[in-house]
């Protein structure tokens, strides 16, 4: 059984990650807030802006899942030590430690610029709607560099909306269910001959603004499709939301400037004195 590292463990992603893939692979999770291991897991906690520690966990793995990260617009800040700084040190401690295969989940927001009413596929150039979209731009452009250069394996999924339901009418065209995530995952873990390939993260969605043809080469066939929530969605779609966000497949990405950091650790409350 192949060992696979999750960072970013604790995130929803990650939990979802942690049960579809339960038993298929021997778990390392590593993750800077803390998280209770299941039997069979391990956990590392770490923080991967620290070199050091990113060399801790991926000594002895055979593949890295890199969900660490800020995984939202935010302030530059937290997005360089994350994203910049923090996934450069992972793809330079799997090269240093020997680790050919990573699973970079970049996103749909590298992307984001591209209108609603086009259809894009992998080969397009990148058309990022946020700071946090230039980082998964960077993490793409990285993987890019340890391909050609080291022979590292490199898998980037450009993550649409990981939920088990639609939330909204943007996400009807993005929906990722975790069954379909697990089995592109599993895809990029095992296929042999993978040097650097980009696929789109999304179920088999009729309203797809993607083609995913690159991610069926592969042999990804998703079992879900957003289209049975899209009456129920549409119905509760509230009428005008701002022109940029609906013109561009990125949503409000493309006008927010900062929503809040969902990977951010819990401050510990002081309780007040009576
Ligand atoms: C992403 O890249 C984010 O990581 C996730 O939190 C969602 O906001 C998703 O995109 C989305 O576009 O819905």
């Amino acid at each position: 059984m192949k060992t696979l590292l999750i960072t970013g463990a604790a995130g929803d992603v990650g939990t979802h990650m942690r049960r579809e893939l339960a038993g298929r692979y021997r778990l390392v999770l590593s993750d800077k807030r803390p998280l209770k291991p299941a039997r069979g897991e391990k956990f590392i906690r770490a923080d991967i802006s620290r070199m050091a520690d990113a060399l801790k966990i991926t000594r002895g793995v055979d593949a890295i899942l890199h969900l660490g990260g800020y995984s939202v617009e935010g302030p530059w800040e937290g997005i360089l030590n994350a994203n910049i700084i923090g996934c450069y040190n992972v793809f330079e401690a799997a090269r240093r430690n020997g680790v050919k295969r990573i699973l970079f989940p970049t996103s749909n927001h590298a992307t984001g610029f591209y209108r609603r009413d086009e259809v894009i596929d992998h080969r397009v150039y990148p058309k990022p709607d946020s700071r946090y979209g230039v980082s998964k731009v960077f993490g793409e452009a990285l993987g890019s560099l340890y391909a050609d250069k080291y022979g590292m394996e490199v898998f980037n999924m450009r993550i649409g909306n990981v939920n088990e339901k639609p939330i909204d009418k943007r996400r009807l065209a993005i929906l990722f269910t975790p069954r379909d995530m697990a089995q592109l995952v599993q895809i990029g873990i095992e296929r042999p001959g993978i040097r650097f390939e980009i696929v789109y993260g999304v179920s088999g969605n009729k309203r797809s603004w993607y083609d995913n043809a690159n991610a069926a080469r592969l042999g990804y066939r998703p079992q879900d499709d957003s289209e049975a929530f899209a009456a129920e969605v549409l119905a509760r779609e509230k009428p005008g939301a701002d022109p940029i966000a609906e013109k561009y497949q990125g949503g409000t990405f493309c006008v927010l400037e900062d929503v809040p950091n969902p990977a951010a650790p819990k401050k510990a409350v002081k309780k007040k004195k009576k």
